[in-house]
């Protein structure tokens, strides 16, 4: 029994956390988790993140994302960061998880290094797929939730919570061309990567977060269900 790993990606302020909580609490109390269970054939559900899913990458994060630090992290110091949080996280969190059945639900995974580093950044996206294939060791999520939202609107939801970060104090032209990048791969990967439009309240995108789910969940799980 393998379990299965969903990812939410997006631009800052889309409301991947706030969705994540709730997809985790709709799937704990829903009726087809529960059979799945008494069959034997779901384990846990673990929320995780990246950067930041372990002791390793909480350090990575607080260095990555602390805009009043003295230090600089130049393009591909940030990305080798990135990618060390991944690998780190993969092994230590995520395989042991989905090993025993369970589900492991991700605030961002690889698109966004994709995204940010490639698209954002400008580095060399083949270099990037290289790296990504280094720190993931070969695992890929079995389905990818992007959050669909202006760039501009996820930063000013972002500001109204409190002080920005420093990837999110970037200039604007960065957040845009990040917005192309998640466009991009969706375009490029339409079965891994379904589509949310995130610029609906917060409940109606959760129901499409759990249409998409439900679809999957019959896929995979057909006639044990
Ligand atoms: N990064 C990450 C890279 O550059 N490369 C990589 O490889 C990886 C993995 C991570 C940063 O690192 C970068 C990307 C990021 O810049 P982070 O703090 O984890 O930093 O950043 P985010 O993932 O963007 O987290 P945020 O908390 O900023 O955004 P979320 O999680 O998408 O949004 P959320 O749920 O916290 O909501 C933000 C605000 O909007 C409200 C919420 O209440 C909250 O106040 N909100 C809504 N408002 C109106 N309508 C809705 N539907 C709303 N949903 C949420």
């Amino acid at each position: 029994m393998t379990g299965k790993l969903i990812v939410l990606e997006g631009v800052e302020g889309a409301g991947k956390t706030t969705q994540l909580k709730q997809l985790h609490q709709w799937l704990e109390d829903l009726p087809q988790v529960q059979h799945l269970r008494h069959l034997g054939e779901m384990a846990d559900i673990v929320i995780t993140r990246e950067p930041g899913g372990t002791n390793l990458g909480q350090a990575l994060r607080t260095l990555l994302l602390d805009g009043s630090a003295s230090h600089q992290v130049n393009d591909r110091a940030e990305l080798l960061m990135y990618a060390a949080d991944r690998a780190q996280h993969v092994d230590e969190v995520m395989r042991p998880v989905l090993a025993r059945g369970g589900w492991v639900l991700c605030d961002r995974f690889v698109d966004s290094t994709v995204a940010y580093q490639g698209y954002g950044r400008g580095l060399d996206l083949s270099l990037i797929e290289r790296l990504n294939r280094i720190a993931t060791n070969g695992l890929t999520s079995d389905l990818t939730l992007w959050l669909r939202l202006d760039a501009e609107v996820g930063l000013d939801r972002s500001q109204k919570r409190g002080p920005l970060d420093r990837m999110e104090t970037a200039d604007a032209q960065f957040h845009q061309r990040v917005q192309q990048g998640f466009e991009a791969l969706a375009d490029a990967h339409p079965r891994r990567i379904a589509v949310v439009d995130a610029a609906q309240p917060v409940d109606q995108v959760a129901q499409q977060i759990q249409a998409l789910v439900l679809d999957r969940l019959t896929l995979w799980y057909g006639h044990r269900l």
